[in-house]
């Protein structure tokens, strides 16, 4: 019997994801469950079969282009897959996938939650009882932008969009509009209760919640700029549980500082985890430590479907969430 490919796991994930890997592979798991470094994951690289990566692991063309590398594949531990060097892992011939679809609710889920937290100012109620400051009901107290009604921008239509569409519109009664470069049919978009708007500026100036579900790329780096930011409307929020570098950190503090919008929901930060200094004295901000997937049910959905995709590599077979 041939041993079993050996995977690097970067990072400690659930006890039944972990066990299965034992099961299935020689698994090696990063008992200090902090990021590797670039020397690490080399080593990683030139020691294992494959490298089971997370969004902490920069995985870069120096890390894939190590001299030596004996693993074939990297299965991300995530959807997004901007931590790892796509046009370096495919000009080196290796096998690169990610997990979607198992983590496309819990992520909706968090948008919304992102959205009602500014709506309703929660982050800020939460702050304001457990300082003792909370004086008792009254008529005027704490007033937040009421939801039902409003008009919720989508940038980018994908999976993670469409869950957020779905729940906008069917249990919040929001109106939505979206753009997005690959647009769906306009039979899908109306069951979403969704229309199209010929572009992202559009979806900018209309919105009053607008919500980031673009992936990361050297495209969409910056996607919101100071000048993007400024279409908005003064009294619309900007929700991002996609990824940090989608929007310019600097200049979304600036917007904030200035009253050209109203407020933000973020769940993901351009220097993770570094957060801004400024966003973190600003009432009418809510600020998560990516939590877009973090409940057991999904992080051990993402951990399976990661095995999966190891396992079909290794016996030979199409791998099913093939990135390159
Ligand atoms: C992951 C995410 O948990 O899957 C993604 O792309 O943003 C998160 O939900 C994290 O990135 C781990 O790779």
């Amino acid at each position: 019997m041939s041993p079993k490919p050996r995977v690097v796991i970067t990072r400690k994930i659930p006890a039944a994801c972990e066990a299965e890997a034992q099961r299935l592979f020689d698994a090696v798991v990063n008992a200090t469950d902090t990021p590797l470094t670039t020397a690490q994951l080399q080593e990683a690289l030139k020691t294992a079969d494959a490298l089971l990566p997370t969004v902490t692991d920069k995985v870069t063309a120096e890390v894939l282009g190590v001299a030596g590398r004996r693993a074939k594949i990297v299965a991300n531990f995530g959807v997004g897959f901007n931590n790892i060097d796509i046009k370096a892992a495919k000009e080196l011939g290796l096998t690169v996938t990610n997990t979607p679809d198992v983590l496309t609710d819990d992520t909706a889920d968090i948008a919304m939650t992102l959205l009602l937290m500014t709506a309703r100012r929660a982050g800020e109620g939460e702050r304001h009882v457990r300082g003792k400051a909370w004086t008792g009901w009254r008529p005027t107290h704490m007033l937040g932008t009421k939801v039902s009604g409003k008009v919720l921008g989508l940038i980018g239509f994908g999976r993670i969009a469409k869950a957020v569409a779905r729940r906008a519109h069917h249990g919040f009664g929001m109106r939505v509009i979206f753009s997005d470069p690959y647009p769906p049919s306009a039979e899908e978009a109306r069951a979403l209760g969704a229309e199209p708007r010929a572009s992202l500026e559009d979806v900018l100036r209309e919105a009053d919640f607008v919500s980031l579900h673009c992936p990361a790329t050297p495209e969409t780096r910056h996607l919101l700029n100071a000048e993007r930011l400024r279409l908005m409307k003064p009294d619309a929020y900007l929700i991002n549980s996609a990824r940090g570098d989608v929007v310019d950190e600097a200049a979304l503090v600036a917007a904030l500082q200035a009253g050209t919008i109203k407020g933000a929901g973020l769940d993901v930060f351009e220097k993770e985890p570094v957060v801004t200094e400024a966003l973190l004295g600003m009432e009418n901000v809510v600020l998560l430590p990516h939590l877009g997937s973090a409940t057991l049910d999904t992080r051990e959905a993402m951990g399976f479907r990661a095995l999966e995709n190891l396992k079909l590599f290794f016996a030979g077979q199409p791998v099913r969430d093939r990135v390159v």
